[in-house]
């Protein structure tokens, strides 16, 4: 599919910005499968009320379809159902809005089943009011259609199409709920690993999460240099195997104009990654746009709840450009790093482990003798230093995460602290 990129920059949006939005456009089509055949421009105080261009420059991008034999126009901003309506009628091509594509590419990404239904119930959410422009752009025609139809009382296509959508929601909705029954037993999986120290990366689309998961636990995340390669929160240890043991969650990517239906669902695939007791921010130190994502991210962040967890800031792709020294003194205690260097991914393991050993405890606890089938469970959650035993049972000396002490010392009574 042959596609154009096209913007009015308002005198508010700097250059610098406006461009970096511009080729994040680009990158998304790519991710689309788009080819882009053009990029069109107009500066404008505001954006044109009936069809986001001016008059005159909509002709201009009429022109611009039909030289570049281009199929669609990606718009880098969201518009309303009847600025698409126009644009696409005066136009002649197809046109797509920023936040129709970030829901394309979601709705293609999205793996498991709640992903899969909370980005339709978005998308359905995005297209109502959009079929309701259509239906009465489409005005009596369309009923009178429908009269024939032998549709029962005289329904719009318009007004059919929108009860089904409503219908659907509410049977995605229901589906969710139920999925959510299914999660008590991940919420008992949850409980387990609350005692475990957890580092959850996050940061803007592409900054190399999943590449620095892979490199830190030895697993096989998705790694693609595509925009929101990664849609489901995954779970593994820090390989090789740490003390405390460290658990590592690669996160769904952040962007700007995060479409609003988006954010719901957002916020629940991230939950779990929020519960992390650390967030390794990271961010492509090569972009040139990088400090809008940075402020991006802390921004989303703080949205859904996340503003209070200690972070540790990222700087990776330095291979690729970024000044080290600025971003050092600027950021302090921020790590400037490649994904692609081992010495520094041995950097960043240090480092998030320095974190987690920065508050650990020391308890003894004791283990009767009848309750040696539980050793697996101590064994698991801390350190076990020491061990000694009289007639009753075992003493053990443990040192681990305050919780995850604390929690043992809840459940196996007698003990002493240090
Ligand atoms: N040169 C260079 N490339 C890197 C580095 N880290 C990651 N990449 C590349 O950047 C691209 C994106 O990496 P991912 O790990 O998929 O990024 P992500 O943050 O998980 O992206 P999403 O899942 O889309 O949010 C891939 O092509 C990686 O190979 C690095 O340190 N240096
Ligand atoms: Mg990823």
């Amino acid at each position: 599919m042959r596609a154009i990129v096209a913007a009015v920059q308002r005198p508010s949006v700097s250059d610098l910005e406006f461009e970096a939005s511009l080729t994040e456009l680009r990158q998304l089509a790519k991710t689309l499968g788009f080819e882009v055949v053009g990029r069109f421009t107009q500066k404008r105080s505001a954006f044109d009320a009936a069809a986001y261009f001016g008059t005159g420059k909509r002709e201009e991008l009429k022109e611009e379809i039909r030289e570049n034999r281009a199929e669609i126009v990606l718009i880098d901003h969201e518009i309303s159902p009847s600025q698409a309506f126009n644009l696409e009628k005066q136009v002649g091509g197809e046109v797509m809005d920023r936040t129709m594509v970030i829901l394309e590419i979601f709705h293609r990404h999205a793996r498991s089943r709640i992903a899969r239904a909370q980005v339709e119930i978005a998308r359905l959410g995005y297209m109502a009011p959009r079929l309701r422009e259509a239906a009465k752009q489409a005005g009596p025609k369309d009923r009178a259609r429908s009269g024939t139809g032998g549709r029962s009382g005289g329904e719009s296509h318009g007004e059919l199409d929108r009860r089904k959508i409503r219908d659907r929601i509410a049977e995605l909705q229901k589906e969710l709920d139920a999925m959510g029954a299914g999660r008590s037993t991940q919420r008992a999986r949850r409980q387990e690993r609350q005692g475990l120290a957890r580092v959850a990366l996050v940061g803007y689309t592409n900054a190399g999460k999943s590449t620095l998961m892979r490199a830190l636990t030895g697993n096989e995340a998705l790694v693609a240099d595509k925009l929101f390669a990664t849609l489901d929160t995954t779970v593994r240890a820090l390989h090789p195997e740490s003390v405390p043991r460290v658990l590592v969650s690669d996160t769904v990517g952040f962007i700007k104009n995060l479409p609003h239906g988006l954010v719901a669902s957002f916020k629940s695939t991230l939950d779990e990654a929020l519960e992390a007791s650390l967030l390794a921010h990271v961010v492509d130190a090569s972009d040139p746009g990088f400090e809008r994502q940075l402020e991006v991210t802390e921004e989303v962040l703080d949205e859904i709840g996340a503003k209070a967890v200690p972070r540790l800031l990222v700087f990776n792709k330095i291979d690729r450009g970024g000044d080290e020294a600025a971003l050092r003194e600027k950021y302090s205690g921020c790590i400037v790093m490649s994904a692609k260097s081992e010495g520094d991914v041995a950097r960043l393991r240090e480092a998030i482990l320095t974190f987690f050993e920065r508050d650990l405890m020391e308890a003894e606890i004791f283990l009767p003798w009848t309750a040696q089938n539980r050793r697996g469970e101590i064994f698991a959650s801390c350190k076990v230093l020491e061990e000694r035993a009289d007639g009753e049972g075992a003493f053990l000396r443990v040192r681990g995460e305050p919780q995850a002490v604390k929690r043992l010392r809840d459940q196996f009574g007698r003990m002493k602290d240090r």
